[in-house]
């Protein structure tokens, strides 16, 4: 009983039992020693035994339960956890400029009352070329621009989208008019060289309504650049161009100026091109199941990873996929600063 109460750790209290209670125990020995008793004798020695037993696996068992609170007060005093201090090791994920600049371009839509829709990347002929008013003869159907799958059994082939149209004419055969949506994603053209990569990213959008006009679309995306520049005021022009699936189509240029390195958007005598758009085009209308004289509507396209560039002044494309943990440091964004309208795309 003195070297149980005595025990400081668990070793020297399994050698206390050991001691009285193990094979060659002191407890143990005295209890062999019953068999050679006199019955009349016997009996007495063995209740003595039992409860002398009793009561030493009874402080055993104390004494362990003790011990076994004392260490783990020990651990709690010395393991001290402070939930309030930062991650540590430093977090390392970054928010790449590509998925930066998509999320603050489905901030601003969506904060003007749009969807984000997305689609696949493989593609019929039908949705990415045929519904756009491309004909099979366009040099965009071409095999040095488009990436084609091997042809099938049927004649047909798939392709890997060359804009994300396909999305919209998707969605204008299985919803319901009007429509507002935004559809970012990876698009791919057979092209390769300082400023184009075969894969890169692109957001359209499509504006469906009745009595839908240009100003619309001039309105729309003069606030889309004040947002997305996070400028009061966007220098900004419309200039004719033309696209197969919008009729009249423009490009938009958005006021610069160089000084040195630095490039400042917004103001200035020099233009940058930024998007194309237009008035969707009827054919295009009619190929998404809608009737030209009820529904109208304007689409635009731009290209995501030049917009990265421009605005978080990143030199080279290429960087761009080259997954090297230095520059996604550098220029990537921290996960938790979601950009939203309120709080400051970018801040
Ligand atoms: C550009 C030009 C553009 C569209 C994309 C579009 C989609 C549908 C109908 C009509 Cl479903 N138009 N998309 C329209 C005008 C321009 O992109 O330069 N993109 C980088």
């Amino acid at each position: 009983m003195a070297a149980v109460e005595a025990a400081q750790d668990e070793a020297a209290l399994e050698a206390a039992r050991i001691g009285a209670l193990g094979k060659k125990g002191r407890l143990t020995l005295l209890m062999k020693e019953l068999g050679a008793m006199p019955p009349e004798l016997r009996k007495e020695r063995a209740q003595e035994l039992n409860l002398l037993k009793d009561r030493l696996t009874e402080a055993l068992h104390m004494r362990r339960a003790d011990l076994a609170e004392a260490a783990l007060a020990a651990r709690l005093a010395s393991e001290r956890v402070d939930v309030t201090l930062p991650v540590r090791p430093e977090p390392r994920g970054s928010i790449h400029p590509v998925s930066q600049v998509i999320d603050e371009i489905g901030e601003i839509f969506a904060g003007m009352g749009f969807n984000i829709v997305e689609g696949p990347d493989i593609e019929e002929d039908f949705y990415n070329f045929t519904a756009l008013n491309i004909p099979p003869e366009h040099p965009a159907r071409q095999m040095h621009d488009t990436f084609y799958f091997n042809e099938k059994a049927d004649g047909s082939r798939k392709l890997l989208r060359t804009h994300t149209s396909p999305v919209q004419v998707r969605t204008m055969l299985s919803e319901k008019p009007p429509h507002r949506i935004v559809v970012p994603g990876r698009t791919y053209r057979c092209d390769s060289d300082q400023t184009h990569t075969p894969m890169f990213h692109q957001c359209e959008g499509l504006v469906i309504d009745r009595h839908i006009h240009m100003g619309h679309l001039k309105g729309a995306l003069e606030d889309f650049c004040k947002a997305f520049f996070e400028l009061d005021e966007v220098k900004m022009r419309f200039r004719p161009s033309y696209f197969p699936f919008t009729e009249p189509s423009a490009e938009v240029d958005i006021g610069c100026r160089r000084n040195g390195a630095e490039l400042k958007i917004g103001e200035g005598d020099d233009w940058l091109e930024i998007l194309g758009c237009g008035m969707v085009h009827p054919k295009v209308l009619e190929y998404g199941g809608l009737d030209p004289e009820e529904w109208q509507g304007f689409a635009w396209g731009i290209g995501i990873d030049r917009l990265a560039m421009l605005k978080y002044g990143i030199p080279d494309l290429r960087a761009f996929f080259e997954s090297d943990q230095r520059w996604l440091q550098h220029y990537g964004f921290v996960p938790t600063d979601w950009p939203t309208l309120a709080g400051g795309l970018s801040r």
